[in-house]
């Protein structure tokens, strides 16, 4: 029998949070994120700021441009994190197997479960009044054939959404003039390389597959498939909590030698795992380093720490991990946090209390910036959601390691 997959994901999350707990904020534009007199960007925000043209991912300045009069907030992400968990708990229970992506966002299989189409569109309007009248919160439900479908049909009506795509006929006919960026791993950089050869929409995709498929090897396999409707991937179960760690590991074109170098790695690799566990909402109490040096061995070296997701926190304890191995020849450099919780530490450490220190872990990540701009000339601040997003930290890298040395800071 066909998957039946439904893909759930809450509206404006954070904001929805807060306007359901503080109803003075309710139709206000609420932009969650940093204050606009700090360093930093939108997490999310109200669907009236985002009439002003805020979004996430935005830096806090030019939120702060567009909607002067919103009103901004820092997150807090223990709240967001327990409503999720309420969240999954309920669509969990119409699931034969569950995908949790993000704190607010899931795949089901409902193909047992339902044992039709009918029951499945029967569940996912279940899934919409349960969510809204227990915990008072509005999501975009997603029915459909096949996980591509299922998540492009749950944006299509968004907020408060509720679309059906039951066939990939359905799918193509939908998606067929769009942008070739509506599917799913196709971003700016993928996007801009078709369009340089004339291959614009969904149409064009699915009309010269040979082009793109020379263009983009197996991605655009992938790609020219999705064109057709095609999706067979499986709903896997994942919970992020049973993930052992999160971590993210680079392989060089050429082994380095270059320790600052390395560390400079490292610290891009620190500033990843950090994005990446705040999307999923957890904190590690270990920190790891791992190498593979020229000769293909590899170690790795850890250290448990109160529990923790800041860049700066991880990075200062790889580093401090590097600094304890042997230096030869490095081909991959991987760093990332295990023993994954929920919660914040409450336990402080003495010198985490001292002023100085807030001052030191807030300067870091800015410094550290600074630094390599300084080495290697690039505007890395401006452009960070840009080097997060897919290949491109892989290609920032080695653009970095040919370049280095060629400043006076860039020696060893
Ligand atoms: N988030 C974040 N930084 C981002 C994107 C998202 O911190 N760059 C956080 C805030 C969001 C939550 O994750 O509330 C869920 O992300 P979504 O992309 O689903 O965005 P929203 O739920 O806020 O809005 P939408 O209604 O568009 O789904
Ligand atoms: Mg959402």
């Amino acid at each position: 029998m066909q998957q039946i997959i439904i893909h759930v994901d809450m509206d404006a999350f954070y904001a929805s949070v807060e306007m359901r707990d503080d109803p003075s904020l309710r139709g206000k534009p609420l932009i969650i994120g940093s204050m606009p007199q700090e360093r930093g960007v939108v997490a999310t925000c109200s669907y009236e700021a985002r009439r002003f043209g805020v979004h996430s991912a935005m830096n806090i300045k030019e939120a702060y441009r567009l909607c002067p009069n919103g009103i901004f907030m820092h997150p807090n992400f223990e709240k967001y994190r327990a409503v999720s968990d309420q969240l999954h708990s309920i669509w969990n229970t119409y699931a034969g197997a569950s995908e949790t992506i993000a704190l607010d966002e899931a795949y089901l299989d409902v193909t047992e479960k339902a044992g039709s189409w009918e029951g499945a569109c029967g569940i996912a309007r279940t899934i919409k009044r349960r969510t809204l009248e227990e915990l008072g919160l509005t999501c975009s439900v997603g029915v459909a054939y096949s996980k591509t479908a299922a998540k492009i049909a749950s944006e299509e009506k968004k907020p408060d959404g509720y679309f059906e795509i039951p066939t990939p006929e359905a799918f193509v006919n939908l998606i067929l003039d769009r942008d070739v960026r509506v599917l799913y791993t196709v971003g700016a950089k993928t996007a801009e390389r078709l369009n340089s050869a004339g291959i614009r929409t969904v149409r064009d995709v699915r009309d010269r597959p040979e082009e793109v498929i020379r263009l983009l090897g197996k991605q655009g396999e992938w790609i020219t498939r999705m064109a057709r409707g095609e999706d067979g991937r499986k709903v896997t179960p994942y919970r992020p909590e049973e993930a052992k760690s999160i971590s993210r590991e680079l392989t060089f074109q050429a082994d380095v030698d270059d320790f600052v170098f390395l560390k400079d790695v490292l610290f891009l690799l620190s500033m990843s795992v950090e994005r990446r566990a705040s999307r999923v909402g957890l904190y590690g109490e270990g920190v790891s380093l791992k190498l593979t040096y020229a000769d293909m061995k590899t170690i790795t070296r850890s250290k448990l720490i109160p529990s923790s997701r800041s860049a700066a926190r991880i990075d200062r304890e790889a580093v401090s991990l590097l600094e304890q191995v042997p230096r030869r020849p490095v081909r991959l450099v991987g760093v990332g946090i295990y023993h994954l919780t929920g919660e914040y530490a409450r336990q402080l450490r003495f010198e985490d209390l001292l002023p100085q220190a807030k001052d030191r872990q807030e300067a870091y990540v800015p410094e550290r910036l600074r630094d390599l701009h300084n080495r290697y000339g690039l505007d890395f601040a401006g452009n960070l959601d840009k080097i997060f997003h897919g290949e491109t930290l892989y290609r920032t890298v080695e653009y970095m390691r040919k370049h280095r040395g060629r400043t006076a800071s860039g020696g060893r």
